[in-house]
């Protein structure tokens, strides 16, 4: 009998990046728990990683390449693949220009993952259309830290929970996204007696432990966080003259906060006069507050203006860059954060660097060398415009890496029409099917977490090695692999001459120093026998960096932060007689995303085997829908359907569903929540509006027939 063997490892799933220890016996992965000790989770764990072990050897597993033929998916060799890959991808270049080709990937691949495909479509092509999902989640963020404090650069960390004494959450259910982040804010909270502030439309399970909830009609964000500013300013909380000292703007802000009075807020947001008072004086008197904020900022039109808004309270009471003060921004998926200083959205490019500056695009040809002209310098199509440039032709192929594009963006029926128009659609990733292979002309199959190696950097800029403790099944490659031989078979021999992911971490590093994201002082040693450094770690006797900006100077011209004055807009669709309730959409603990990975658990599939539709009784009742009745919800753009349950939980005229269950695993066409979503952007991040759509609801009568 052979010993289990413990590796150490970070979770694939959200972006705490909560350390683990997993456990091989027999060359297969056999227990996975938390690592005892650790300064991100101290042995904590959720239900997610502990099921990942069934996941290795799961029906639809892919285990070798496949490609369509009449209509149907084959097994072909990898060098079939590759060279079909390679040669569509050439001579549709060389018919229609390097810019009818783009890419799309998930945020939980590796930070090597992501420049190998950075470096081919940015460099060696020339086409700046690069995207992830960090698009749907987090670029909000990104583009909010860019505006208040000049880099996108998370200042706080998670040690911060302990040092705080007053949370803010808005629009963030981290007792469910956030289950391990989420028990530690509860233990500082009683320890510490701090206070909570959460702002959710939904009653939450978060907002159960709050002091005070503000249930916020969806969308008005902007309008509260201006009256908070508004309070604050009135009732003397802001020390002006310090304020000045570190930030721009307070005369704008004053000016614009002065029409955001209580009353007049209290109406757009639907929230009590004394509540908000309350939650200002609250904000006013903490010693450290820290401010969590997630989808229902970013998912919305008035995103960045939301992050921005928030980050004004922070500046205007001092709570900034100090010990439990500050935006502690947590990411969505593992690498989130890795992605997008790797420079994986189209406007990016590798090291915290865009792609509309010319100093930058010469330092990144520099680097690469190449000619800097081969860098186009305006950003590339974002994945909404990626999808309208389907639909004109103007993009012939996409390769998809690590995401389900056609169950995750908002509008699918309108997404999957774009995609059959592809004339090569490439999908990697390691089931199938899935709502996105089903559509492919090649489907690779890749590899999983404990298959391969590479980085991962988490919401607190701490970098860690995740490493390959057990083979992939079949032929399956690592996710390098795939995309080195493609680049090679393209014809960029030399470009790509890797043989192992940390020749690849050893050059990607290289283009970080001097920068924020700083790595100069990380190797693959280095992670392998200490806990991860957070970055900038420039030497390798250097123990990290846990907070930024500690000394109040800003990457900005002035070095001081902005203070941005925003107005309060509706979101892009409003509600009318037609479709008078507004979806929300949101998220289950006991699955992941478009649950490729957790709908094929069986435990995690028992918690909930359905999909479901929240709505508050008294809009329920009147129209003749009671607990349990199938239910479908409309928009302009489709209809889904699900199982009604009445809760008082949501405020009336609010609907709520979970986007998880898509048609690849249920087989049933009509259960995802993507299929009403609304695609419209935030103008600033282009992120789509996924928390917000107007729909109409009614009660299905089984055998087709409806009331
Ligand atoms: N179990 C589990 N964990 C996950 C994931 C998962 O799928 N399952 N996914 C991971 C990923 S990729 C991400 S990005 C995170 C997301 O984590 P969260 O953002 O916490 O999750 P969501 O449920 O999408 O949305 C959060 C809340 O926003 C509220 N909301 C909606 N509109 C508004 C609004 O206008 N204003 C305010 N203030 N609130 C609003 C919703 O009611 C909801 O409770 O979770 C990560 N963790
Ligand atoms: N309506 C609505 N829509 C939403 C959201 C919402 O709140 N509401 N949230 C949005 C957010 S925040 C996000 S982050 C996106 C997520 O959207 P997606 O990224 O599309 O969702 P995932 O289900 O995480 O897809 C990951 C895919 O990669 C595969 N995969 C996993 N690991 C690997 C690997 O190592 N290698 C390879 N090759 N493949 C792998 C999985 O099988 C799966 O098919 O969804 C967005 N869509
Ligand atoms: S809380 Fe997030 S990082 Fe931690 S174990 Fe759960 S999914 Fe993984
Ligand atoms: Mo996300």
């Amino acid at each position: 009998m052979m010993e289990i063997q413990w590796n150490k490892s970070t979770c694939p799933y959200c972006g705490i990046g909560c350390s683990l220890i997993v456990g091989v016996k027999n060359g297969k992965v056999v227990n996975v728990h938390g690592m005892k000790g650790h300064p991100v989770n101290a042995g904590d764990i959720c239900s997610l990683p502990v099921y990942f072990p069934p996941l290795f050897n799961a029906d639809g597993r892919l285990t070798q390449p496949l490609m369509r033929r009449n209509n149907e998916h084959v097994p072909v060799g990898w060098d079939e693949a590759i060279a079909h890959v390679a040669g569509e991808f050439n001579r549709i270049i060389k018919k229609y220009g390097p810019d009818a080709v783009a890419f799309y990937g998930g945020a939980a691949n590796l930070c090597e993952e992501y420049y190998l495909m950075n470096k081919l479509m940015k460099a060696s092509i020339g086409t700046n259309n690069v995207e992830c999902t960090a698009r749907l989640c987090m670029s909000s963020t990104s583009i909010g830290f860019i505006s208040t404090l000049g880099a996108d650069a998370p200042p706080t960390c998670y040690a911060d929970i302990e040092e705080a004494d007053l949370f803010f959450i808005g629009g963030n259910n981290m007792a469910v996204s956030l289950p391990v982040l989420f028990r530690r804010v509860c233990a500082a909270k009683m320890k510490n007696n701090a206070r909570v502030i959460v702002v959710d439309p939904r009653r939450t399970e978060t907002a159960d432990m709050a002091d005070i909830h503000l249930q916020i009609k969806p969308g008005t964000d902007v309008a509260l966080n201006n009256a908070l500013a508004h309070i604050l300013l009135k009732e003397g909380f802001v020390n002006e003259e310090r304020v000045e000292s570190y930030t721009t703007g307070l005369g704008d802000l004053k000016e614009i906060i002065g029409e955001y009075s209580p009353s007049r807020v209290a109406e757009i947001t639907g929230c009590s006069e004394y509540q908000i008072i309350e939650a200002a004086r609250m904000i006013g008197r903490a010693k450290a507050m820290l401010t969590f904020w997630f989808q229902g900022y970013n998912q919305s039109t008035q995103a960045v203006f939301k992050n921005n808004t928030l980050h004004n309270l922070s500046l205007l009471t001092g709570n900034f860059c100090r010990p439990g003060a500050g935006p502690l921004s947590v990411t969505g998926e593992a690498n989130t954060l890795g992605n997008r200083w790797v420079g994986a959205l189209s406007h990016l490019l590798p090291g915290m660097r865009l792609v509309t500056n010319s100093i930058h695009r010469q330092e990144v040809a520099d680097y690469w060398g190449i000619p800097v002209e081969k860098i186009r310098s305006a950003p590339g199509r974002t994945i909404i415009d990626i999808i309208k440039g389907l639909h004109s032709g103007e993009i012939r192929a996409l390769w998809v890496l690590s995401s389900n594009p056609a169950a995750s963006l908002p509008h699918t029926r309108w997404v999957k029409e774009a995609i059959e128009k592809a004339e090569l659609l490439v999908v990697q990733d390691i089931f199938h099917p899935t709502e996105t292979t089903r559509l492919a002309d090649v489907i690779f199959a890749g590899t999983q977490w404990c298959e391969k190696t590479g980085t991962f950097i988490s919401s607190e800029r701490r970098i860690e090695l995740v490493e390959k403790v057990i083979e992939p099944p079949g032929t399956a490659k690592s996710d390098c692999e795939i995309i080195w031989l493609v680049a090679r078979a393209m014809g960029f021999t030399e470009e790509f001459p890797y043989t192992s992911p940390e020749e690849i971490f050893e050059e990607w590093k290289g283009m970080t120093r001097g920068r924020i994201c700083d790595m100069s002082g990380v190797s693959y040693e280095r992670l392998r026998n200490q806990t991860g450094p957070q970055l900038p770690c420039p030497a390798s006797d250097h123990p990290g960096t846990p907070r930024l900006f500690t000394d109040m100077r800003f990457p900005r011209p002035d070095g001081r932060a902005a203070l941005l004055a925003r107005d309060y807009k509706e979101p892009a669709e409003t509600t009318t007689e037609e479709y008078p309730f507004v979806l929300i959409t949101g998220r289950l603990a006991s699955h992941f995303n478009t649950r490729t990975r957790t709908g094929r658990v069986k435990n995690l599939n028992d918690v909930e085997p359905a999909n479901f539709i929240e709505i508050h009784p008294s809009d329920a009742v009147p129209i003749g829908i009671a607990e349990g009745d199938e239910v479908e919800v409309s928009s302009r753009r489709g209809s889904v359907r699900g199982a009604a349950r009445l809760t008082d939980r949501m405020r009336t005229g609010n609907i709520y569903m979970n986007f998880h269950y898509g048609s690849a695993i249920d087989m049933v066409d009509d259960r995802l929540a993507n299929l009403v979503c609304n695609p419209a952007c935030d103008d600033h991040s282009k992120q789509p509006e996924l928390k917000y759509c107007a729909v109409t609801l009614r009660k299905v009568v089984h055998a087709g027939k409806s009331l």
